[in-house]
């Protein structure tokens, strides 16, 4: 598949509905072990992309490029969902450039984990190459860290952990005063990198709730980027954002949330880049290139409206 400007479209794909040959996810567990290799200096590294979101590690310490590029993550407000977007679309050309260099697939896309897909019995497990001894390289497994549940290959979810009842919630944004509806995507603030109250309805559930129930690095903003699972959740929170729009509903229009803040990342090559949400709401135009196999509630909902109607 091709766009007009001829780059490849990337299909992100559900990581328990793989072919049993398909190689993306142990593709992506040898990237995550090149990329933890890399020194902290490279912003292609495992750690550095990681501190992107957030980092433990004492701000005074940070030289002027860190400064800017580290703490990031905008939770408790409007900007969650764009943000998380660009932060997954720098990731996955990072993963893919890594796939492509030590020999794999050209068209490595990351892929999400639908633990909400009621036709799944395995949906509320970590998908198993996240829980396997050994994966993808000799000897270890680069997807399993230290987690409080999931490890164990059960499943560990409840019902109101996957609930989707944030997609009922048809305005993209609502009021910021602590008990209102804070609307699908958060409450209209400007730059907000600790997620206090007010958080927008798809925020809260499901991605808090597995965020805590998966606990570990997960469990807190300034390590959950280092627990690879994180990048397969948050792609799937991504996923129920065009769930949410190809069932009619619509993003801001106001120029506050299209342009008004803008967001600094290091991309694939090292370069320094700024996108505003303005930059993320069509996720084939250039630099993202990408879409998702379906972007219905379930497989069963997919059947009759799937995304890859919309283009590419
Ligand atoms: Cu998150």
């Amino acid at each position: 598949m091709a766009n007009t400007t001829g780059s490849p479209i990337r299909v992100r794909k559900d990581a328990w509905r793989l072919a049993a040959d398909d190689p993306t996810l142990l593709w992506y567990a040898r990237a995550v072990d090149a990329m933890r290799q890399r020194p902290l200096s490279n912003t292609t590294s495992w750690e550095y992309q990681a501190a992107v979101h957030g980092t433990n590690a004492d701000p005074s310490s940070f030289n002027a490029d860190q400064q800017k590029a580290w703490g990031q993550c905008q939770h408790a407000t409007w900007l969650f969902l764009p943000w998380h977007r660009m932060f997954l679309g720098i990731f996955e050309q990072i993963v893919a450039a890594t796939v492509a260099k030590l020999g794999g697939p050209q068209d490595w896309a990351l892929p999400y984990w639908d633990y909400s897909d009621a036709t799944n019995p395995n949906a509320r497990k970590l998908p198993a190459a996240f829980t396997a001894a050994e994966f993808g390289v000799p000897e270890k497994n680069p997807l399993r860290v230290e987690r409080d549940q999931g490890n164990d290959g059960a499943a560990f979810l409840d019902s109101k952990a996957v609930s989707l009842n944030s997609l009922k919630h048809k305005t993209f944004t609502g009021r910021s005063t602590p008990g209102g509806d804070s609307g699908f995507g958060g409450p209209s603030r400007g730059f907000n990198h600790s997620g206090d109250n007010d958080q927008g309805q798809l925020e809260m559930v499901p991605h808090d709730v597995i965020h805590s129930d998966i606990g570990g690095l997960m469990g807190a903003p300034d390590t959950a980027a280092l627990d690879p699972i994180f990048w397969l959740h948050h792609a799937n929170i991504d996923r129920l954002w065009e769930v949410w729009r190809h069932q009619g509903n619509s993003n801001p229009t106001d120029p506050s949330w299209l342009t008004g803040v803008k967001f600094f990342f290091h991309n694939a090559a090292g370069q320094p880049v700024t996108y505003s949400p303005q930059d993320v709401v069509d996720t084939i135009a250039s630099p993202w290139h990408y879409q998702y196999d379906r972007t219905g509630e379930t497989p069963a909902a997919a059947a009759d409206k799937t995304t890859l109607a919309t283009g590419g």
